[in-house]
Formats: C-alpha cells, sequence, structure tokens
C-alpha cells in the first residue's frame, strides 16, 4: 500500500473511533446514589444490586456515595451531585423528614429523582418510590405471633423490641405495625431500644435488656438480621434459650442469606422479608423517562414470610390473606 493512503487510512479510523467514543459518551447515563451506609447485610445487598445494574458495561456512570448513616452527608452527596450535572439521582433516604428543600434545588436543576427502599414523608418532589411496605412488615411479624402462640398454648406475651435506626420510615413502619397488634392483644412491650440496624448494636441493647429485664420476657423482636446476630450472641452469653427449642421467640426482619440460615436451623423463629433488590425496577423506571413515559409514583417490592415450623399455612394482614413459607435450603440458595 502506497504510504500516503496508509496514512489516510490511519487518521480515518482514527477519527472513526473519536466519534464512536464520543457518540458512546452521549449515550453514557450518569447516576448519583446517595445510599444510607453498610450497616447490614442488607445493606450490602442493595448496593450490589445498583452496582451491577448500573454498570459500565450496561451503559452507566453511577457516581456511588455510602453516607455511613450520616443525614447531614447525604444531603450534602445529593447537592454534590446537582454540582454534578448527573441524569439521575437515587436516594435511599436515612431519616424520612427533612427533604422539601434538596429536592426543589433537584427539580430547579431539572434533575429526575428516584426514591428506594425506605420512603420520604415531607416531600413529594420525587418521580417514583420503589421500596417496601414496612408498617404491613410489622403487622405481619404481630399476626404471625398471635397465630403461634394460639398454637402453641402461649397465652402471655412479654416483648423486649431491638428498633432500627431512629427516625427510617423502616423503624417507624415496623415498630409501629407491631405495636397495632400488641395493643389489640393486650400484649406487654417490656422496652423498645434503638439498634441501629446494626449486629454490635443488637447485642449492646440485648446485653442490657438479659439484665434489666431476667426472667421476665418470653419474645425478642429484632428490626433487622444483623441486630438478632447480636441479640443470639447476647442472649446465648446470658444463658437464656431462644428459638422453636427455647424459652424466646425470636422475631427478625430483612430474610437475608444468613439470617435464613437461622431460621433453617430454629434459632429464629420468624424472618419477615424485606427484598434489597430494588436496582431493575429502578432502570425500569430510568427507560421510562428516557422514552417519555410517565413510570408509577410508587412501586412495591414482593417480599415472603419465613417461619421454621410448618404448623401454620397462612396469616391474615390487613383483612388479606398471607401465606408463610417454611425455609428449605433451595430458598436460601437463591437468597441475597
Ligand atoms: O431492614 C436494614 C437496613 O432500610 C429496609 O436498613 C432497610 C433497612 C433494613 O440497614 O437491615
Amino acid at each position: 500500500m502506497n504510504k500516503k493512503i496508509a496514512l489516510g487510512l490511519a487518521a480515518a479510523t482514527t477519527m472513526a473511533m473519536a466519534m464512536s467514543a464520543n457518540v458512546f459518551a452521549e449515550d453514557v447515563i450518569t447516576i448519583g446514589f446517595a445510599q444510607v451506609g453498610h450497616e447490614s447485610d442488607w445493606r450490602t445487598a442493595s448496593t450490589k444490586s445498583c452496582q451491577d445494574v448500573f454498570s459500565a458495561e450496561n451503559g452507566y456512570d453511577l457516581q456511588f456515595v455510602d453516607c455511613d448513616n450520616d443525614s447531614a452527608a447525604q444531603l450534602e452527596a445529593v447537592r454534590g451531585f446537582i454540582e454534578q450535572d448527573v441524569d439521575y439521582i437515587i436516594i435511599d433516604p436515612i431519616v424520612s423528614t427533612g427533604w422539601d428543600q434538596v429536592l426543589t434545588e433537584c427539580e430547579d436543576a431539572g434533575i429526575p429523582v428516584i426514591i428506594i427502599d425506605r420512603t420520604i414523608d415531607d416531600s413529594d418532589k420525587y418521580v417514583s418510590w420503589v421500596g417496601s411496605n414496612f408498617k404491613t412488615e410489622g403487622l405481619a411479624a404481630g399476626e404471625w405471633l398471635k397465630a403461634y402462640a394460639a398454637e402453641k398454648g402461649i397465652t402471655e406475651i412479654n416483648a423486649l423490641v431491638i428498633e432500627g435506626s431512629k427516625g427510617s420510615s423502616a423503624q417507624i413502619g415496623r415498630t409501629d405495625g407491631f405495636k397495632e397488634i400488641a395493643d389489640a392483644e393486650g400484649w406487654t412491650i417490656l422496652d423498645s431500644q434503638d439498634g441501629d440496624f446494626t449486629q454490635a448494636g443488637g447485642q449492646e441493647v440485648m446485653e442490657s435488656y438479659c439484665k434489666s429485664y431476667e426472667g421476665q420476657f418470653n419474645v425478642v423482636v429484632c428490626q433487622n438480621d444483623n441486630e438478632a446476630f447480636g441479640a443470639m450472641d447476647a442472649m446465648k452469653a446470658a444463658g437464656v434459650s431462644y428459638g422453636i427449642n427455647g424459652d424466646v421467640i425470636l422475631i427478625s426482619f430483612d430474610a437475608c442469606t444468613a439470617g435464613l440460615e437461622y431460621v433453617i436451623t430454629g434459632d429464629i423463629n420468624g424472618d419477615f422479608e424485606c427484598n434489597p433488590l430494588a436496582a431493575p425496577t429502578v432502570e425500569e423506571v430510568i427507560k421510562q423517562l428516557e422514552a417519555g413515559e410517565t413510570p408509577e409514583k410508587e412501586v412495591f417490592m414482593p417480599e415472603h414470610w419465613y417461619v421454621a415450623e410448618d404448623i401454620l399455612a397462612s396469616i391474615t394482614v390487613g383483612g388479606e390473606e398471607q401465606e408463610l413459607t417454611v425455609v428449605t435450603q433451595e430458598i436460601i440458595d437463591a437468597q441475597y
């Protein structure tokens, strides 16, 4: 080949490559995600789900901020995304209030906001929310305990609750739902303290409960699996037996893999699922927005109520019959 032609071809190829890179760059969707933190197995699964879906291979540039359970840091992260002029902002709100101002700023900047998991109570300036009904989870735990106690002939319930992070909609909903049944049934809730959704928090609260309420409780409700892991360690150390063969009925939420492993062994009696895999649904929302369509304002994740013993088929939650699922190894293997 003549040298001149070869050079010309090389230049053309370089230009074509540059052009296609440019076209690609324009196609990339930039997303800012202000995640709660890294406090639990649930959170790890949620982060992984977002990183898997909003990957570079899938055409996204994901700006991920772990806010380490700090509300001020989360507001700052969102303002940082506005400054970067990202295409979309995803927020998992640490607390449910204090949002209207920053969401107005997002709106003014023309950046659509999608909320996942926890809800916002004081603003509706977002396109869509994808998550769970935490009050229903709390109600389900209460309804299950009611049916289980009746089946086992347990007439008195003295419960200790280890709550999730104060002010989060997950803590508020699970607390309210369970309390509604407790009040209706005349159960005693001896105490209800914040374990911050962590294993260390669950252990610390349970250690103090074991001292303060020694011999007085027969139910422990942990608002997530990691708190339940800590509570089990504390009960073991204090010589308190729990689970299907123990003196204390142990209830948990989330139903992550490690949680279900304790359900199948009978250490946790019931685990009320909260599904962390919202990202594929969020991607659907973004595709709808890209196509100029209007997505649903609220999308609820599907969830199951997992139990250790095959003695009740279903419970009635809010007037609706809902199935109970006895955990199997197959379920654990498929869980997040
Ligand atoms: O239950 C807990 C996590 O917001 C539903 O946060 C979520 C909760 C979840 O740390 O494990």
